[in-house]
């Protein structure tokens, strides 16, 4: 797995103390649904990394596989007047990553992190770690302790 994505998120783990064990898939885990399949778990523990622009700031909203995110419920919860996906370009200045392979944590720069409510019922969530072939899972305690997410109602 010669990937500087890869590398890069799991150095950023080792510095946050979180053990990530990373698995690579011969398919793409590129969407929820991909990812689940490869799995073999439920979509709706797949964390999806998903950036907006709140007021042309930035925020990652983790949200279950199963959900779409609910903007104006988003807007609310984080006080934007306006609050629209982030573009691909947009994406990587953020996260130092490219969609489909954005991880929770390990950014390059510093995120506001919301977390979807229905993440955190689970043992355990499944998450992109740096590529689209490529995810680690983890518990949803840590994962907010990781990411000091704030858990709301996201979900439209
Ligand atoms: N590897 C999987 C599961 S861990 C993953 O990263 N899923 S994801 O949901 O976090 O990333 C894919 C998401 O990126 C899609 O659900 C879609 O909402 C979003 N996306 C795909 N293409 C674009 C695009 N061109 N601009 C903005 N967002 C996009």
């Amino acid at each position: 797995m010669a990937s500087t994505a890869v590398d890069r998120f799991l150095e950023h783990a080792q510095r946050l103390g979180v053990p990530v064990e990373v698995v690579e898939f011969p398919t793409e885990t590129r969407t929820a649904d991909d990812a689940a399949e490869a799995i073999g778990c439920d979509v709706a523990q797949i964390v999806k990394s998903l950036v907006f622009m709140a007021d042309d700031r930035p925020v990652l909203a983790l949200t279950s596989g199963r959900n779409r995110v609910d903007e104006a419920k988003l807007a609310r919860a984080l006080d934007a007047a306006v609050v629209r996906k982030a573009d691909a370009a947009e994406v990587r200045a953020a996260t130092g990553y490219a969609i489909g392979g954005t991880p929770p944590f390990g950014h390059a720069t510093d995120l506001e992190v919301a977390c979807d409510r229905d993440l955190t019922g689970f043992d355990q969530v499944w998450a992109a770690a740096g590529l689209p072939t490529t995810v680690f899972a983890l518990s949803p305690d840590r994962l907010l302790e990781a990411t000091g997410a704030r858990v709301i109602d996201l979900a439209g």
